[in-house]
């Protein structure tokens, strides 16, 4: 994956001092495994390198706090704009409009600077996709996050990504159900991989989710929470969407 460098970064010690930095994380493992929890992890997503332009006018306070009333778990917040479109703010805002919610920072992590981000942004977690990261970078980086109180999210599309990659301070894995190559989706990915993943993480079931009877199928086979963004974010009240 071709990752677009950031030009005038804020100094880490700025980063350091701003108000969000020292916040205590909320636990968005606790938050999917809740036996009361829907499980769902909704995602704020303009546009996507599959898809397209998915939805140019919804505000990012007003859909994240309708997630949340909707019964959104946790919220997703696109960071990258190459490909995303999403921005620092839209993260800074959703946090501002859900401060009792935990975020993850959807983004290419590769360097600690984007840890320090992450949290002076507001985030509770950031993802690690192990496609680009190898063995080492993932286990560095997601000691770094636990000492950062942040919780990690560890994508794997595979067998071969979820046996190098797994380590015990990642808190959750994802399944991300989209082939990278061809952008298709099959939840057979995920129904496949699910017995591999230990009990001591929170399992999750990314992309390509639109329908209950799916769901249900994969909470059966053993998944905690379901990562969603596109079926929400292409019609006009993505919130609307996940009430439904
Ligand atoms: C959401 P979908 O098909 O519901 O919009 O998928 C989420 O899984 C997807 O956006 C995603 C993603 C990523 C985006 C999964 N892994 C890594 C950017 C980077």
């Amino acid at each position: 994956l071709e990752v677009a460098r950031r030009q005038a970064e804020t100094p880490a010690s700025v980063l350091e001092q701003m108000p969000d930095f020292k916040r205590p994380a909320r636990s968005a493992r606790d938050a999917v495994q809740d036996f009361r929890s829907t499980g769902i992890i909704a995602e704020f997503k303009r546009r996507s390198p599959s898809k397209g332009l998915i939805n140019g006018s919804a505000d990012v306070a007003q859909t994240t706090q309708g997630y949340v009333r909707a019964g959104a778990a946790v919220l997703s917040v696109l960071t990258d704009e190459p490909f995303f479109g999403g921005t620092p703010a839209d993260l800074q805002v959703a946090r501002t409009a859900n401060p009792d919610t935990p975020i993850l920072r959807k983004d290419f992590v590769i360097d600690t600077y984007q840890l320090l981000e992450a949290k002076a942004w507001g985030a509770d977690l950031v993802l690690l996709i192990a496609a680009c990261l190898t063995p080492q970078e993932v286990r560095d980086l997601s000691e770094q996050a636990q000492n950062l109180g942040l919780q990690v999210l560890l994508e794997v599309h595979d067998e071969d990504e979820l046996d190098r990659s797994l380590v015990h301070t990642v808190d959750l894995v994802g399944v991300n159900n989209r082939n990278l190559k061809t952008f298709e989706t099959s939840v057979e990915t995920s129904l496949r991989l699910v017995e591999r993943i230990p009990d001591t993480f929170a399992k999750i079931t990314e992309s390509g989710l639109h329908d209950a009877q799916t769901m249900r199928t994969l909470f059966r086979a053993g998944f905690d929470g379901f990562l969603i963004g596109e079926a929400f974010m292409k019609t006009p009240d993505p919130a609307a969407a996940l009430a439904a």
